[in-house]
């Protein structure tokens, strides 16, 4: 049996605490924060659900439908005269014997209260009713538009009843704040016990790279290759995977966003692998590059070590106080440096990277946040300059080479070739730990792995 980290709803608690704190601190207000619906692949039949990482983030609750509110409400004198206000509501799908006998256990409003906390709860058919007394006199609301229209339009609507109201002494919110400053500050740093999730996430994800490894040989296709990865996510306890999982085979290694398709694995090719398991809520996003026939070739070998330098070199670079710019700066110099070398530019690299000649080969950024989602939330760059690291931040460091495959420019060796490798970082006091550190990745131990 794997152990399993058991739902903690002492640390939903403290953070809903934490956020309260620092509402307060930013002139109070309500938190709206809109559970995920459940959504159709086609009739009668729902894509596997998900909740709403800032919904789970703050309740632990993890069903569909309604919403959660966090109420500060006012600061300053007026504060006092609002001691009686909820700090939890949530509106849920109610108990009801008839539907959770086809599709499930529901905590319903009782369990909203009693589990997780909730001063108040209500059924989902109560929310727009309620809602504009919830938001009334309360101070600002934070929400995020623009994610669902619905859910802007309710809360357009919530706003313009308190407005016509004012005449009877309502008052509606005097701003509608994004979630960015708030909520998502606090996601990007993470605790020691989100941390934890995020380590056996790695785990996992380290466990199917190497069955991806070892099963990814001549004549199997990409999508066998994903059902290992798959399996070794439900097996060893997580969800299933983060995002959609790239089996990339030959060419299709140059497509970013490739999602594992039908195409055979041949002798002679190399491919790529960026899969992440989740677990509890969190995710991996790791990419590995491996040879089919296992042993890279004599060009494959010197893009791929081009690649890992690159990607070590940007590694040492992470560290409190240095940032993702920097990050990923020592990255292309690097890699500039070796694409000059190999023919694949021509002239100095300073004048590659000032002209960005280097994005023929290198397009994409060396790192995101990670997270509850893949690309996680957080803001990149403060007061417009790209924002300091500091301990308890986690990102992706994966830099790549591709090389289309009709690239007369390159030598001809080298086209059709992408790679990519990425590993997940946490940043510390003093430097970084690399959570996705046993996936294989130097050439000997990828080599070592596919054992064919
Ligand atoms: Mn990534």
């Amino acid at each position: 049996m794997e152990p399993t980290m058991e739902r903690d709803l002492e640390m939903f608690r403290r953070r809903r605490r934490a956020l309260l704190h620092r509402m307060r601190s930013l002139g109070g207000g309500v938190l709206l924060l809109p559970a995920a619906e459940e959504k159709l692949r086609n009739p009668s039949a729902e894509y596997l659900f998900r909740q709403d990482s800032d919904h789970y983030y703050v309740t632990g609750f993890d069903e569909p439908e309604g919403c959660a509110l966090l109420i500060a409400g006012k600061c300053g004198a007026e504060a006092a005269a609002d001691e009686d206000r909820p700090e939890l509501v949530m509106f849920v799908r109610p108990r009801d014997k008839e539907k959770e006998i086809w599709t499930g256990y529901r905590a319903g409003v009782e369990g909203a209260r009693e589990v997780y906390g909730a001063d108040q709860a209500y059924p989902v058919a109560e929310l727009e009713a309620r809602l504009p007394g919830l938001l009334d006199k309360a101070g600002p609301l934070w929400f995020r538009l623009g994610v669902d229209p619905a859910w802007d339009a309710r809360v357009g609507r919530a706003i313009a009843e308190l407005r016509n109201r004012s005449r009877a002494g309502s008052e509606p919110p005097p701003g509608v704040k994004d979630l960015e400053l708030l909520l998502h500050e606090a996601r990007l740093v993470k605790s020691p016990e989100e941390v934890a999730r995020l380590r056996r996430a790695a785990e996992i994800t380290a466990e199917a790279h190497m069955a991806a490894m070892r099963d990814g040989q001549p004549g199997r296709r990409e999508g066998q290759v994903q059902a290992e990865i798959e399996y070794a996510f439900r097996r060893r306890g997580g969800a299933g995977p983060g995002y959609g999982t790239i089996v990339a085979t030959g060419v299709n290694g140059c497509v970013l966003h490739y999602r594992a398709g039908d195409t055979v694995l041949k002798d002679g090719e190399l491919c790529l692998v960026d899969a992440g398991g989740e677990y509890d809520l969190y995710t991996a996003d790791v990419t590995r590059t491996f040879p089919v026939n296992g042993a890279f070739s004599k060009p494959q070998r010197a893009l791929y070590e081009l690649v890992l330098e690159s990607q070590l070199a940007a590694m040492e670079a992470v560290k409190p106080g240095a940032t993702l710019d920097a990050v990923h700066d020592v990255c292309v110099r690097k890699l500039v440096e070796g694409m000059i070398r190999l023919g694949l530019l021509q002239g100095g690299v300073d004048e590659r990277i000032e002209d960005k000649g280097f994005r023929r080969y290198y397009m994409h950024r060396t790192s995101h946040w990670l997270g509850m989602d893949v690309h996680d939330v957080g803001a990149y760059y403060l007061d417009g300059k790209s924002r300091p690291l500091a301990a308890g931040m986690v990102l992706t460091v994966e830099p790549g080479l591709y090389v289309a495959p009709d690239d007369a420019q390159a030598p001809e060796e080298f086209r059709g070739i992408g790679i990519r490798i990425e590993d997940d970082l946490v940043v510390t006091g003093s430097g970084y730990e690399n959570l996705t550190d046993a996936v294989p990745k130097t050439v000997e131990e990828v080599e070592s792995t596919c054992v064919r």
